[in-house]
């Protein structure tokens, strides 16, 4: 397709005119996770994570899909990285897998799981592309699981012992390390709501999981900054949005303090100030949950961030008070449940809000100052028509994409520090619970033949990457 003509075509011309205030040097990427892409489950050494034993659950992924195969990344690696190349993105945001790393979650590195991403990251460089590199994108090592999981506090230092491995081995040429992709997801999906794995139930499970995520992160960081070339940076990835009242009553709005506490500030605070919010700690005292924090930990998890990673998706809006006008549920706990703006939504059911995206920015950028932001992951799934060649004409995706960079450059012009903005996803993908019937890809990935074609929005991507670098 010739397709120079789409990045008019979608965006308006207010978007554009916002787009274009985005510096020559912002940094475009887009982004992976090795469980959703890799397939090779069973190779080289790899053991089973979470995840393995999650789809091994009857319907517990729609269509009961796994990703033993998913786009079979780990043979087509030097395909996929020259389609990287293709979209004209200067960083590649990637997670490593720690069961081929450390098989088992203990012990010594597998030389055949780290000789895929060394490989990877040479063949990065060679095409002049930034690794960004994600530690921990979900997929804990079952054996660890077995042990406790992150509720247990070992974990965290079983995560900082792996996190040693790969730096060892890649700080050399990787200069981008991200710790952990979304803790709220591992902690509140994995061990609270139980619909990702390990598919546990358990809300204070999930907050001792909390807390020990951001103490591997801590640790981690520690170990490896000690180690670290000097222009090495390491950050954390956070999924966040914004949570409104449904209405100004005193209930809604207290119900949108508390899904922020639990969303944003939980992780965001003891990051960023050394301390977990007062009102956060007071809403698990009434449920009878205590952080399990030990003396020192507050000091370890504040250890000094060079980025925050923000993947934004949705904002929300919450009400305090139930559908049957009750402001208390079952358990006696103040009611919440979400309202929505009545926006049009992508095919996950979330609502199209860019201007909820700026909100979020500028607010982040108020209230933890002095950290760059990079948008480490933004994107949309749309039911995709293929065309025979395998081509998506896919409008929605592409003019999702304008209005969300639109929304970053105005969230910068109100004086937000964000560096970069990285796609997700750079292919089709296997998306957890609902397998492969969702699409994110600016790549279409067709899972009969494994064919890739590059969707209209990935000719937008590329498109609106070279005007704002004026290539
Ligand atoms: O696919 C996921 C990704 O793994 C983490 N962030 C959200 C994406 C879309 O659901």
């Amino acid at each position: 397709m010739n397709s120079t003509e789409t990045a008019g075509a979608v965006a308006t011309s207010a978007q554009q005119k916002l787009i274009a205030s985005l510096p020559p040097d912002f940094r475009w990427g887009v982004a992976t996770a090795a469980y959703q892409i890799e397939g090779a489950v069973a190779e080289d050494g790899r053991t089973p994570s979470i995840w393995d034993t999650f789809c091994e659950v009857p319907w517990a992924i729609d269509n009961n899909d796994t990703g033993d195969v998913a786009c079979d990344h780990y043979h087509r690696m030097p395909d996929d990285i020259a389609l990287v190349k293709e979209l004209e993105a200067d960083t590649y945001r990637f997670s490593v897998a720690w069961p081929r790393i450390q098989p088992g979650g203990r012990g010594p590195v597998n030389p055949a799981g780290m000789a895929f991403y060394d490989k990877l990251v040479d063949e990065l460089l060679e095409k002049d592309i930034a690794p960004w590199l994600t530690l921990y994108h979900w997929d804990l090592p079952q054996q660890l699981e077995d042990a406790g999981g992150w509720p247990a506090r070992d974990t965290a230092y079983r995560f900082a012992d792996y996190a040693m491995l790969v730096f060892d081995k890649l700080n050399d040429r990787v200069r981008h390390w991200t710790t952990l992709n979304e803790p709220w997801c591992s902690a509140m999906h994995g061990y609270v709501h139980g619909v990702m794995a390990p598919g546990k139930r358990d809300f204070a499970a999930g907050m001792a999981a909390v807390h020990h995520l951001l103490l591997g992160h801590g640790l981690a960081t520690a170990r490896m900054r000690e180690a670290a070339p000097h222009d090495t940076e390491f950050g954390i990835t956070l999924n966040m949005g914004t949570a409104d009242p449904a209405t100004d009553s005193a209930h809604d709005r207290d119900a949108a303090r508390s899904a922020d506490g639990l969303g944003v500030r939980i992780y965001l605070d003891p990051l960023v100030h050394g301390q977990y919010p007062a009102d956060v700690v007071e809403d698990l005292a009434a449920r009878g949950v205590k952080l399990p924090v030990e003396d020192g930990d507050l000091k370890i998890i504040s250890a000094p961030l060079d980025f925050l990673g923000v993947n934004y998706y949705f904002g929300q809006q919450y009400s305090g008070v139930g559908e049957d006008g009750r402001t208390e549920d079952d358990q006696g706990l103040p009611a919440q449940r979400t309202v929505p703006f009545g926006k049009p939504t992508t095919a996950m059911g979330w609502e199209i809000l860019p201007g909820k995206f700026t909100e979020l920015l500028t607010r982040l950028g108020r209230d933890y100052p002095g950290l760059p932001m990079v948008i480490t992951e933004n994107g949309s799934a749309f039911d995709d028509l293929a065309d025979e060649s395998g081509f998506v004409r896919d409008e929605d995706r592409a003019a999702y994409l304008a209005s969300h960079i639109a929304a970053v450059a105005a969230a910068r012009l109100a004086g937000a520090d964000i560096r970069g903005y990285f796609a997700w996803s750079l292919l089709d993908n296997f998306e957890w619970a609902y397998g492969y019937a969702k699409r994110f890809g600016l790549i279409r990935v067709d899972y009969e033949t494994q064919q890739r074609t590059i969707k209209q929005s990935g000719y937008f991507y590329r498109d609106t990457v070279r005007r704002v670098r004026g290539s």
